[in-house]
């Protein structure tokens, strides 16, 4: 790829958050959760802007498992999919970013989504499943004439990953920083990595290697 111009290029941090971590065992754990935020933080000093992500789910959600939903199975809506643990709820620890972390007003620019009851995207550029309705994201990284965004969050295969392929579809140059991300399992992540690269998304391992990318 070309090199990397930091003044043209934006970092994304997509819901680095507790609820996505081994310290809410009974939300979405992923395993070594808590470990991006070095690498989150180092990417960012490649960048002109930072913007970042949160889950902001109601525990009342249509989508939230229970014993007669139980996590994974199909839920009927437009704008959800499949019923998942509880999880990201505004005044637990699981909504919280995680340590080390900037606030979210310390951000250029920052989404919450999913607070609807009846919605639960993953991509941080729309709100909606059928990517019609943006988060305003895409359009603030144009303004400030961004071209290439860093990406990194949880979880590899789903936000992340579908975060990361909704900004090439708008025509951004998009690296996934892997040490700045977490997966929830072997097997999807290794689909994501695959569905990245053939949408023309670069996959760095660290921070070293994107710094290599700026000389
Ligand atoms: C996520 C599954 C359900 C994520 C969110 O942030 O990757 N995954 N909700």
């Amino acid at each position: 790829m070309k090199r990397l111009n930091i003044m043209t290029t934006a970092a994304f941090d997509v819901d680095p958050q507790y609820a996505f971590t081994p310290e809410c065992p009974d939300e979405l754990p992923v395993e070594g959760g808590t470990e991006i935020v070095p690498e989150l933080n180092a990417q960012a000093t490649l960048a002109a802007i930072r913007v970042g992500s949160k889950d902001a789910h109601s525990p009342h959600a249509i989508w939230v498992a229970n014993k007669q939903q139980p996590m994974f199975t199909e839920v009927h809506g437009d704008h959800v999919d499949i019923a998942w643990n509880q999880h990201a709820v505004p005044g637990t620890k699981g909504f919280e970013l995680i340590a080390g972390l900037p606030k979210p007003a310390e951000y250029d620019y920052f989404v919450w989504k999913g607070i609807e009851l009846d919605m639960h995207p993953y991509g941080a550029c729309y709100h909606d499943l059928s990517e019609t309705m943006s988060t305003g994201v895409i359009e603030f990284l144009q303004t400030r004439k961004i071209d290439t965004v860093i990406v990194g969050g949880l979880a590899t295969d789903y936000c992340v990953k579908t975060t990361a392929l909704q900004l090439r579809k708008s025509k951004f140059e998009v690296i996934v920083n892997l040490a700045a991300c977490r997966g929830i399992a072997a097997e999807t992540i290794e689909q994501a990595i695959t569905e990245m690269t053939t949408a023309g998304i670069h996959i760095v391992r660290d921070y070293q290697e994107l710094e290599r990318l700026t000389q």
